[in-house]
């Protein structure tokens, strides 16, 4: 064999893929998720860092974080006093902006075991393939929804065919999934032009924030069909459905009309 060849540099920097979890009392999901996340991760042969974001649990989610980070590249950002997701999820894509290579890819899923670490593989692959933003999506051909309670499905398909019309982006069906792939280098121009309010709004209409702000930055959408699996999570969900109905609309609103 000819020992003589180096690695060329181009080939060098391998992408990370950056894994951010917004998590709020999620002892009973978190655990099992990152089994999931270094099992899947280790098949597909990623290299790989999950960002644990406890906002502030009071139950044993930071501890579980713990023991974990002990046998996988686990980080842990903290929040004493728990301030919703939309904080978390932007402390957690900004620490993953910051630490990310220009090769590198952010991947943001519920911390709460719903979302399948098997489809983080095409997401990759296709944000490698040029694409920015990746949507795990529920309407896409192929996807698959159990377990997920009617006036749930109603909402999301509500929200989704409203925010069609109103601020259609092309490639984009599902605009409140939060399992999603960033271009590492995409998050850190959001964070560069907006400051901390790429992500100002508190609550789950976050997801929406976010995707609203990216499509001013004229990025490149895509959706793979995603397998959602409600059916696994322990615990209640945490969505108060009424506050974010109203908050969604709010939001669309003001987005529309201006102020
Ligand atoms: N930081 C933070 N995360 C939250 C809060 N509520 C829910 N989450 C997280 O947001 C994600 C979505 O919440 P989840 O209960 O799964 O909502 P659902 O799946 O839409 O019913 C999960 O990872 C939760 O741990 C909160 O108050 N603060
Ligand atoms: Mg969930």
């Amino acid at each position: 064999m000819d020992t003589s060849q180096r690695t060329p540099p181009w080939r060098r920097p391998a992408t990370k893929v950056f894994v951010v979890l917004p998590a709020y009392n999620e002892q009973e999901n978190l655990g099992t998720l990152l089994e999931r996340i270094d099992r899947s991760m280790f098949e597909n042969r990623l290299d790989y860092e999950v960002i644990v974001v406890d906002d502030g649990s009071g139950d044993e989610t930071l501890a579980v974080a713990r023991r974990y980070a002990e046998d996988m590249p686990v980080r842990i950002e903290r929040h004493e006093v728990n301030q919703g997701l939309g904080a978390t999820i932007r402390d957690g894509l900004k620490a993953a902006a910051e630490a990310c290579g220009d090769e590198d890819i952010v991947v943001a899923m519920d911390a709460d075991n719903t979302h399948t670490p098997g489809l983080i593989r095409s997401m990759v692959e296709l944000v490698r393939e040029g694409n920015d933003v990746v949507i795990a999506s529920r309407y896409q051909r192929g996807a698959l929804v159990c377990g997920v309670p009617f006036h749930r499905r109603v909402l999301s398909s509500g929200a989704g065919l409203l925010f069609r019309v109103v601020f259609p982006i092309r490639g984009v069906r599902d605009y409140t999934c939060g399992f999603r792939a960033y271009r590492g280098t995409v998050l850190k121009r959001a964070f560069q032009v907006y400051g901390d309010g790429f992500v100002s709004e508190s609550g789950f209409q976050c997801m929406v924030d976010i995707l609203l702000k990216l499509r001013r930055m004229n990025c490149i959408f895509r959706e793979v069909p995603m397998i959602l699996r409600y059916d696994l999570k322990g615990g209640a969900s945490k969505m108060k459905v009424g506050r974010t109905i109203v908050r969604t609309l709010a939001l669309m609103l003001r987005r529309r009309f201006g102020g």
